[in-house]
Formats: C-alpha cells, structure tokens, sequence
C-alpha cells in the first residue's frame, strides 16, 4: 500500500488549547519519520488530550479512562509491525492510570507514550490533577490543592524508564525532535509535554511555561541516571525540556523466549494440538 501520510480532522478543543500544536507536532513527526497511517496505532483513555487519536489518521484505540497503556502493549506484543504511540492526558497517565504507567515502564514494551501535561482534569472542567502544583487553586479545590505534585519523569526514570523526556507544545520544533526520537527509540519512550490548559488552568499559562523552560544542550549527558534524576527534579523558576534519560537495554520482546525470533505473535503458526494437550492434562 502506498503512503498517503498522516491527516488531522476537525476538533472540539477550546481555541487556544495547546492540544493543536502538539497534534500538529504529531502529524509532522509521523509524516517525517514516512510512517504509513496503516502501521501506526494510536490508543488514549478518556479526556481532552485523549480525543487526540480520534483527530488524526491511523488506527486508533479508544479505551477506559487510565486503561490505554495495557491496550497499547497488549496490541504491541501481538504486531511488532505496528507503531504503537499512547498519546492521552496527565490524568489519564499517572492518576487513573499510574499503576499502569509504573508496571508497563518495568516491563520495557517497545511502545512511546506521548503525556499532554496541563497539570488539570480538564475534561472535567478542572480538578487537580497528579501534577498539580501544591496549592493550587481550582474551580473545585477552592483552597489550593492539598496534594503534592507527582514529577513524571522524576517517577519514570526511578522506575526503570529508559528514555524519559520533557517538551513544551509552544516549542514545536524541538517537541517534534523529541516526538520522533522516542518513536525511534527500541522500548518504552516517556515524552512529558507541557501544555495550557486556557479554560481551567490560569496558574500553568502559555506565558508561564514559555519563562520557565529552557531546552537541554549538548552539554548534557542524558546516559549519567544520578545526573538526569537531578535535572528531572528541576521544575520551578526553570524547566528544561528535552531528552532527560536515555539508555540501551533489552526490550520484552527481546527477553520474551517465545518473541525473540521477530516474528509476529500474529504470525506465528497456531497449534491447536500442543493446547490441546496442555487441556488434557488439566481434565
Ligand atoms: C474511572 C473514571 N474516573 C473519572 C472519570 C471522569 N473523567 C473523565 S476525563 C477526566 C479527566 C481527564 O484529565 P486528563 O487525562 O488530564 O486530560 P485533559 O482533559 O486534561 O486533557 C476525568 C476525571 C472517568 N471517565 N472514569
Ligand atoms: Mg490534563
């Protein structure tokens, strides 16, 4: 089949959301790196950022708030062809779906796992979120959020992330560098991409992430884990953005005896006798 390249369609975001640059970026990531719509699969649970697979070509994956990532692996694991990209909210990532994130990241499935950060609920018009700021005053925690923030990329790397990064949808052509890097990248790729939210985030605005953030250079060693938990901790007067952690290591497929030979699990011969047998012995 030909390549026709990725399209986006029509949306239902808030004029000004940072969703539509990062679904730009996404387009242009994609088209660049000559993926085929057909061999891309893009799956979310539920919010604003998870409508994003719905805005774009390709297959996507429509699931239960926080319950994309298993979905994700699960279709990963069965088609090595495919791309899989989970590409949905900070709610959906590390609140509904934190257990998920922490367990998928042990398991070092080849997936990329793209995080709109609004730092709020804002399907749901705004309730903290997991990355909400200490304090923080929202349309439901009138006096400030009472939970401490959780740093994802800080809880990635600890949890045996090996490519984690942090991005800015007003910065897109650094955020479409990053995109295709953790495509690219054999294993569980982490890109936190921090966003406005201009209906119900007033603290996180555009102005406020574009003073903070700073993209990391060359003088960075993204392969020193002590260094990069340092400089995922940094998160205040300044933010850096770009590859935080990066290291080699052996994915599922690779460690899996029955995956390792590269050949689909989809196109693997069935052998209804060996299960068979296995009932047998279970009768
Ligand atoms: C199990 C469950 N809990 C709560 C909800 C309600 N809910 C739907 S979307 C959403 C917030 C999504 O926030 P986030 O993932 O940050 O995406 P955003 O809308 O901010 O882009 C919530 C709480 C739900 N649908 N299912
Ligand atoms: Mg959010």
């Amino acid at each position: 089949m030909t390549n026709s390249g990725f399209s986006t369609y029509e949306t239902a975001w808030c004029p000004g959301c940072g969703n539509f640059s990062i679904l730009d970026c996404l387009k242009t990531a994609l088209n660049e790196l000559g993926l085929r719509p057909q061999d891309v699969l893009m799956a979310a649970g539920i919010g604003q950022a998870a409508k994003t697979p719905q805005y774009i070509s390709g297959n996507a994956f429509c699931g239960l708030h926080g319950r994309s990532l298993p979905a994700a692996v699960a279709a990963k694991i069965a088609n090595t062809n495919l791309t899989v990209i989970v590409d949905t909210g900070d709610g959906d990532s590390y609140g509904e779906g934190g257990n998920h994130f922490i367990h998928n990241i042990r398991r070092n499935v080849d997936i990329t796992h793209f995080v709109h950060d609004n730092q709020v609920y804002g399907l749901t018009k705004g309730q903290a979120s997991p990355t909400t700021a200490e304090g923080q005053v929202t349309p439901v925690q009138p006096d400030g959020s009472q939970n401490l923030p959780l740093n994802p990329a800080l809880v990635a790397i600890a949890s045996g992330a090996r490519f984690v990064a942090r991005a800015f949808s007003g910065k897109k052509a650094h955020l479409i560098s990053v995109m295709k890097q953790a495509i690219q990248y054999p294993g569980y790729a982490l890109v936190d991409i921090l966003q406005p939210c201009i209906s119900f985030n007033k603290v996180n605005t555009f102005a406020w992430y574009n003073e903070r953030v700073y993209e990391l250079d060359e003088t960075y060693n993204p392969e020193n884990k002590l260094s990069a938990l340092e400089k995922s901790m940094e998160f205040g007067e300044h933010i850096p953005i770009g590859v935080i952690y990066r290291e080699s290591g052996r994915t599922f497929h690779e460690k899996n005896r029955v995956l390792q030979d590269g050949t689909p699990l989809l196109e693997k011969e069935l052998k209804p006798d060996l299960i068979g047998n296995l009932i047998q012995e279970l009768i």
